[in-house]
């Protein structure tokens, strides 16, 4: 059983379970208002330069994660296409097209905004949004894109899955009790905080 799975992470998958999914033959599109798209694969992630952001997935819905994501910082990928001086937001798009979500640029690259594939040392199982995700701990979960298959360059942010169902489109933690994932204990986790929320 992979870790996130014995910490007994909730799973979501608001547009239904994707089913059966491989990191081989995975590709992630970037496109939209940039100088050069690209499609990247899974390897050709799996082997850029790694960051390991010690940090805490958080859900509106009143949890929190902490451990150790590895995968591409997104500000290295923004490096690679070339965002145009219009583009301000990252929309991504989880498979199937019908999860989508947006963050500002300036999040995006932020050095703990990942293309994620690994958690605490294991490769991101498709139940927790593997092969490829989107791990940002500076906002509500809702912006982590799971099973990432495209992110477009945008000039305003476009409401996603949740946006448009009333979820705030800025995502800013706030303070509040909520349950710890890793201690299986609610607690209070102060709002903002990303970056060491224990201790
Ligand atoms: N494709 C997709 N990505 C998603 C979601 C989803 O339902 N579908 N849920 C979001 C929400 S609300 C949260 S809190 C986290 C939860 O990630 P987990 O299911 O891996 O715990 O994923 C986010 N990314
Ligand atoms: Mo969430």
């Amino acid at each position: 059983m992979s870790r996130l799975a014995e910490l007994n992470t909730p799973v979501f998958w608001a547009e239904g379970h994707p089913g059966a999914l491989t990191a081989q033959g995975w590709e992630v599109e970037i496109s939209g208002l940039v100088d050069n798209p690209a499609t990247i694969t899974y390897e050709e992630v799996a082997a850029m330069p790694a960051t390991v952001a010690d940090a805490r997935m958080t859900s509106v819905s009143g949890w929190s994660v902490r451990g150790k994501w590895k995968g591409v910082q997104l500000s290295y990928l923004m490096d690679l296409v070339k965002p145009k001086p219009k583009a301000a937001h990252l929309q991504f798009i989880s498979y199937r097209s019908i999860y989508t979500t947006c963050i500002p640029l300036e999040v995006a690259l932020r050095e703990r905004t990942l293309l994620a594939h690994t958690f605490d040392g294991e490769p991101i199982e498709v139940e927790y949004g593997g092969p490829l995700r989107i791990f940002c701990p500076y906002l509500w979960g809702y912006k982590s894109a799971k099973c990432l298959v495209a992110i477009r360059l945008v000039d305003r942010s476009i409401p996603g899955f949740w946006e448009v169902r009333g979820y705030p489109d800025d995502a800013h933690i706030k303070a509040r009790r909520l349950l710890d994932v890793n201690t299986s204990r609610q607690r209070r986790i102060p709002g903002g905080e990303v970056i060491e929320f224990l201790d």
